[in-house]
């Protein structure tokens, strides 16, 4: 069942005075829309502001328009194209902050997303379908930071991918800069030992989904080809449906590389940075190619599933860089914001190219 609260609620935990652990909750602001199942949400570059992504209003089910059918759903289920923008108190001015929406923010209804937070502090949009498990869009789109946008990033659609990456799709961050996409089932398949694969036909037909005859793209009746469907990932129709079909799991994973490796000149490089650093202390890195302007982030390893990746946040530190080559910095103060734990420390140059991470473990 979906829920139709709009309050968001602030928990907090407290120690009291036995040591006793306490947890409370206060009421929060509306959010114009509620229940976004199967969207995509993360923590802001630097704030403690949330950010959601489209996902499906109205209904949890992740059958919901799936070969287009939408009847059986309630008649307000549909899949959003907004962007809702929770502001912290120290931004809103608002005791338990403020949500803004802005509703047509994605360029089209988009459910099964990821959001993958990128060293230059730009957010790439990837994966995912107009319906959870039915029209796949292969395009990801990228946010640049703008003040003067609306919503604060500028949006650009970037090429596309090779393979629909519907229901269990995930997106992670590599430490050389680029972004591993995986997984994506609209159907499970399985492949035995002997090679025989299998297409799932599920147990119950009139609950769940059977697959149906399948044809190619001149309406030939045609039996389901593994090898066919991954050379060809639009192979297959089935009858009355325009849209090409998703017959299996995708086992193949894909490697993006966003616009700002294809920046001129060489990739900066952390020669030496240590492999610990503790909360609120300063230490040195030391760099080639570094110039006088640069930034260097913590970029916390990503830990995702089903739309939403539980570990990746990005912290800028304050720096400076001292010999050319020396870059002193301050790590984060928050622990809170920042949770102890492993980061991909990356350093990038004045015109926002990224050096290849180093691994380093925030601790107390
Ligand atoms: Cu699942």
């Amino acid at each position: 069942m979906p829920h139709f609260s709009k309050y968001s609620y602030i928990m907090s935990i407290d120690e009291g005075e036995s040591g006793d652990l306490a947890v409370s909750f206060e009421l929060g602001d509306v959010r114009p829309e509620t229940s976004k199942a199967y969207g995509t949400a993360l923590q802001v570059p630097n704030s403690e502001d949330v950010l959601l992504f489209g996902g499906i209003i109205g209904t949890n089910s992740i059958s919901f328009g799936r070969e287009g059918k939408t009847d059986g759903f309630p008649a307000e289920a549909r899949v959003a194209t907004s962007l809702q923008h929770w502001s912290s108190p120290e931004h809103s001015g608002s005791k338990n902050g403020k949500w803004e929406i802005f509703p047509k923010f994605l360029p089209q209804p988009r459910a099964n997303l990821q959001a993958v937070i990128l060293p230059d502090q730009e957010i790439l949009v990837i994966n995912g379908g107009q319906y959870p498990e039915y029209q796949p869009i292969y395009e990801p789109l990228l946010l640049t930071p703008d003040n003067k946008a609306a919503a604060g990033y500028q949006t650009k659609s970037l090429n596309p991918a090779k393979f629909p990456r519907l229901y269990h799709n995930g997106a992670v961050l590599l430490p050389d800069g680029r972004v591993l996409v995986i997984g994506g089932n609209a159907n499970r398949a399985a492949v035995e030992k002997d090679g025989t694969i299998h297409v799932d036909v599920l147990g119950d037909p009139k609950t769940f989904f059977r697959i149906p005859e399948l044809k190619n793209k001149s309406g030939q009746v045609e039996q389901f080809d593994l090898a066919t469907f991954y050379q060809d990932p639009q192979h297959y129709y089935a009858d009355g449906d325009s849209e090409p079909f998703v017959p299996a799991e995708i086992w193949q994973g894909e490697i993006f590389s966003p616009p700002y490796l294809f920046k001129p000149g060489q990739r900066p490089e952390i020669v030496k940075a240590p492999d610990t650093i503790r909360y609120g202390q300063s230490g040195a890195i030391a760099l080639k190619d570094a110039t006088e302007k640069g930034s260097l982030v913590l970029n916390k390893l990503g830990s995702v599933t089903h739309s939403i990746d539980y570990g990746q946040r990005l912290v800028e530190l304050p720096s400076k860089l001292v010999n050319n080559s020396s870059l002193e910095f301050t790590a984060p103060t928050n622990s809170h914001l920042y949770p102890p734990g492993y980061y991909m420390m990356f350093y990038l140059n004045d015109i926002g190219k990224p050096s290849h991470a180093k691994m380093v473990k925030l601790e107390s």
